[in-house]
C-alpha cells in the first residue's frame, strides 16, 4: 500500500498560506528542516506489572511505566524523538492535539508505514501550543492502549506562569482479572453500546494511586484521561479549592471546579488546586468512586497566590461570517456484514452514512470532507445515537460554539464530548494541509466504524 506521495510533500508547505496566524504562529509551525538527530529514545516493549499484588500483568510500555515516560518539551521548541519498536508487532506513535505536519501524526497507511518489530522511526516536530498532551499507538488501538501503550506530552509555556508546583495525573483503567491476566480490550456487545470498560482503574499506573500536594499551595495539576472508554466525572472531595486552568491543552478565563466535570477518553484538564490543611486528603473522584488521593504535606514556604489565566496558544480565529457549514452526523449503524466470518471488527457506527473499517487500509483515500486550504468552516456535530462520543480531529484545533444541550462559553479543543442526541457546532481554520482522522475516542467505537477522514488541501 504505497503511501500518499502528495500529502507528504505539501505536508509543512501549506502552513504559510493560512491566514489569521499572527507572527508568533507562524514563527512556532513554520519550522523549516528540522535539525538532525534526536533528543529522546522512546522504547516501546513488554513489561511486567503489578497492578494486582502478587501477580503479573503482561502489559506494552513506553519506557518501563505504564502510563509510559513523560515528554517535556518548551512550546516553540522541536520534540525529536526517536521510537524503537520492540514489541511483537507493528505500531506507530500519535500526537494527540499537537498541531503537526502529517507526516509525523504516526496513523499507519495514511501518514507513515507502520513500524515494524525490530525497527525504529524518527519523529521530529515543532510543538506550536502549550498545555497538557499525550501519545499513543494509532494502529490495532484497543489492544495496544489497552496493553499500557499511553503516556503524557507536556508542553510548557515559554515564560513562568506563576505555578510553582505542578503534578501530572494520568487515568486509566485496565482490562484485567483478578490474576492480573488481560481480559478481552474490544466485546462488540459493549461496543455497541458505551465501549468496553475496563475493570480496574489507576492513577498513574497505580491502583487508588497517591499524589502529593503542598498545603495552603497552589499546584497545577494536568489531569488526563487517558483510557479506552471511561468517561470520568471528576469531582474531589476533601477541604480544598480547585479551578479549571485549561481545557485540552488550551487556556481558559479560570472557573471553579464545581460538580462533576465530564473527562472522555483523550481528554484533559489543567487544574489549580489549593488544599488547606496539612495531614488531610483529597479525595480525586469518579462520581461517587475514588480513583486516588491527594495527600497534603507540609507546606514548602514557595506559596504563591493564584496565578493569572495562562497564555492563549497562537491559534487561527475562524472568520465564522465568511465560514461554510458541513454537516456531520454521528449514527449507529449495525448491519449484518457479509463477510462477518472474516471480519476481525463489527460495523456497528458510521460518520455521514460511511463506517470506517479497520482492516481496508484504503479508507483515507475516501475522505467524507474536503477542505480548501486557509478557509473556515463550521462543522454540524450530531450525534443522532444513544451514547457520548469524544469527537477527535487531528492536525488543527477547532473552537467550540455552541450545543443544544449547554451553555457554552467559546474555547479551543481537540476533543469535544458529544453528549446524546447532542447537537453542537465548532469551527476551524483548514490550515493544515493533509489527511486527519476524525473520530470518536471510544476505541471500540473507532474500530467499529466511528472514524473517517478529512482531506485539507
Ligand atoms: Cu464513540
Amino acid at each position: 500500500m504505497p503511501i500518499h506521495r502528495r500529502h507528504l510533500i505539501l505536508a509543512g508547505a501549506g502552513l504559510a498560506a493560512a491566514g489569521g496566524l499572527g507572527v508568533l504562529g507562524r514563527r512556532l509551525l513554520l519550522g523549516g528542516t528540522p535539525p538532525p538527530g534526536f533528543d529522546h529514545e522512546l522504547i516501546a516493549q513488554p513489561v511486567a506489572l503489578e497492578l494486582v499484588p502478587g501477580q503479573h500483568t503482561p502489559a506494552w510500555a513506553y519506557g518501563a511505566t505504564a502510563p509510559g515516560t513523560e515528554l517535556r518539551v518548551r512550546q516553540g521548541d522541536w520534540l525529536r524523538v526517536r521510537f524503537h519498536n520492540r514489541l511483537p508487532v507493528p505500531s506507530t506513535v500519535h500526537w494527540h492535539g499537537i498541531r503537526l505536519p502529517l507526516e509525523m501524526d504516526g496513523v499507519p497507511y495514511v501518514s507513515q508505514m507502520p513500524v515494524l518489530p525490530g525497527e525504529y522511526f524518527d519523529y521530529r516536530f515543532r510543538v506550536p501550543d502549550a498545555g497538557s498532551y499525550w501519545y499513543h499507538p494509532h494502529q490495532s488501538s484497543a489492544e495496544q492502549l489497552g496493553r499500557g501503550l499511553v503516556a503524557p506530552l507536556i508542553v510548557e509555556e515559554r515564560e513562568p506562569t506563576g505555578f510553582v508546583h505542578e503534578r501530572t495525573v494520568s487515568l486509566k483503567n485496565w482490562h484485567v482479572d483478578e490474576q492480573g491476566a488481560f481480559l478481552p480490550f474490544s466485546v462488540p456487545r459493549e461496543a455497541a453500546r458505551n465501549g468496553t470498560l475496563g475493570r480496574l482503574s489507576s492513577v498513574n499506573g497505580v491502583p487508588l494511586g497517591v499524589v502529593e500536594v503542598p498545603a495552603g499551595e497552589v499546584t497545577r495539576v494536568r489531569l488526563l484521561n487517558l483510557d479506552n472508554t471511561a468517561t470520568y466525572r471528576i469531582n474531589l472531595k476533601g477541604d480544598a479549592e480547585a479551578r479549571i486552568y485549561a481545557i485540552d491543552g488550551n487556556p481558559i478565563e479560570p472557573v471553579p471546579l464545581q460538580e462533576d466535570y465530564w473527562l472522555g477518553p483523550g481528554m484533559r484538564i489543567c487544574l489549580a488546586l489549593r488544599p488547606s490543611a496539612e495531614g488531610s486528603e483529597i479525595a480525586l473522584r469518579d462520581g461517587p468512586m475514588r480513583l486516588g488521593t491527594f495527600n497534603v504535606t507540609a507546606a514548602t514556604g514557595q506559596g504563591q497566590p493564584w496565578p493569572p489565566r495562562l497564555p492563549p496558544n497562537p491559534l487561527p480565529e475562524p472568520d465564522l461570517a465568511n465560514a461554510e457549514t458541513l454537516p456531520f452526523n454521528f449514527e449507529w449503524a449495525a448491519k449484518p456484514s457479509s463477510s462477518a466470518a472474516q471480519a476481525s471488527a463489527p460495523s456497528l457506527w458510521q460518520v455521514n452514512g460511511v463506517a470506517w473499517d479497520i482492516d481496508d487500509k484504503t479508507c483515507a483515500d475516501r475522505p467524507i470532507a474536503r477542505l480548501r486550504l486557509g478557509r473556515s468552516y463550521v462543522f454540524e456535530l450530531r450525534n443522532l445515537t444513544q451514547y457520548q462520543h469524544p469527537i477527535h480531529l487531528h492536525g488543527m484545533s477547532f473552537k467550540m460554539l455552541a450545543s443544544n444541550k449547554r451553555k457554552v462559553t467559546p474555547y479551543f479543543t481537540d476533543t469535544f464530548l458529544l453528549g446524546r442526541n447532542e447537537r453542537a457546532r465548532v469551527a476551524l481554520v483548514a490550515d493544515n494541509p493533509g489527511t486527519w482522522m476524525f473520530h470518536c475516542h471510544v476505541i471500540d467505537h473507532m474500530e467499529t466504524g466511528l472514524m473517517a477522514a478529512i482531506e485539507v488541501a
